[in-house]
């Protein structure tokens, strides 16, 4: 048995959303690699445009849509767009998402429910509008996106940790109820990764200093560094093959350790 062939994505169709840059870009540029074809999406034809521009510098056809992942109607119409120009999809990231910082008592409802819409609701109407397919074809893959605030909560994100708690279990139920017709559902959950989310916690200070969260992340982090949505590949690209079979329902931490480490001692 060649083993390394369990890892390749070879024939497969793989819908990673919010693909246009950032940790989905990275995603779908290794699934790529391995071989997959892909299909992403966003909401703005300016970023779609960007992004078609920068898949096709990496040599990767990837075809790209506009659609709000919170519709469901635009999830049904891109969905089948994609079954009719690629095929059925095997591979399902559910990547997209925001963050509002806000302490919560000073967060409107409004602001609340919309983090809910993107970064739970969402997920749930991704893999509604899959699974179907998979049962036909009698496999398929679901990688939800979770986070540090699948675990951990800190001030200003009630709002995304209770939307990345609600993933994690939506990722072990989507397990438990389809296992049994060979769909594996498990989460990936990246650390502090540099990119567009996070780069107000990175910007440097007027005094040149680092951002004190910038600080305190590296010292929260047993690796000493931020992520990089590249860190993200190999541990995604496993959850999305033939490797991981009989993983299901798990969440898979890509966070330099952070999970598990109590902190250093104050200086
Ligand atoms: P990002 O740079 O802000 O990218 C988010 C992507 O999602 C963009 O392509 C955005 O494109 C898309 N998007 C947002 N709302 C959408 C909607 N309603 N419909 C369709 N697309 C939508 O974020 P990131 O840092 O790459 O994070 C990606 C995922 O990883 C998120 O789920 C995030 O919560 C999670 N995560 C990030 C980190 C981190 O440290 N960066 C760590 C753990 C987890 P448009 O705005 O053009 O639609
Ligand atoms: C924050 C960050 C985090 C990261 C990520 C950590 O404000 O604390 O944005 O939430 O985005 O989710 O895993």
């Amino acid at each position: 048995m060649d083993i390394m062939k369990t890892f390749s994505l070879e024939g497969k169709v793989a819908l990673v959303t919010g693909a246009a840059y950032g940790i989905g870009f990275a995603i779908a540029q290794s699934y790529a690699e391995a071989g997959a074809k892909i299909a992403f999406n966003c909401r703005s034809q300016e970023n779609m445009d960007k992004a078609m521009a920068e898949y096709k510098k990496l040599g990767i056809d990837a075809k790209g849509y506009i659609c709000d992942v919170t519709k469901e109607d635009e999830v049904q119409k891109m969905v089948e767009e994609i079954e009719r120009e690629l095929g059925t999809v095997d591979i399902l990231v559910n990547n997209a998402g925001i963050i509002k910082r806000i302490p919560m008592i000073e967060m409107t409802v409004e602001q609340f429910k919309e983090v809910i819409d993107i970064d739970l609701n969402a997920p749930f109407i991704m893999a509604k509008a899959v699974i179907p397919s998979m049962l036909k074809k009698g496999h398929g893959k679901i990688i939800n996106v979770c986070s540090m605030m699948s675990e951990l909560g800190r001030e200003t994100v009630s709002a995304y940790a209770a939307a990345k708690g609600g993933l994690k279990m939506l990722t072990k139920n989507i397990a438990s109820e389809y296992g049994e017709y060979n769909i594996q559902c498990n989460g990936i959950g990246p650390g502090y990764i540099a990119t567009p989310q996070t780069a107000p916690l990175r910007e440097r200070q007027e005094d040149g200093l680092r951002h004190p969260f910038d600080r305190f992340i590296i010292s929260k982090t047993p690796a000493a560094r931020w992520g990089t949505p590249e860190d993200l590949m190999g541990p995604a690209i496993f959850l999305a093959s033939d490797a991981s079979n009989f993983v299901n329902g798990q969440i898979l931490y890509v966070d330099g350790g952070i999970l598990a480490y109590i902190g250093k001692q104050p200086e």
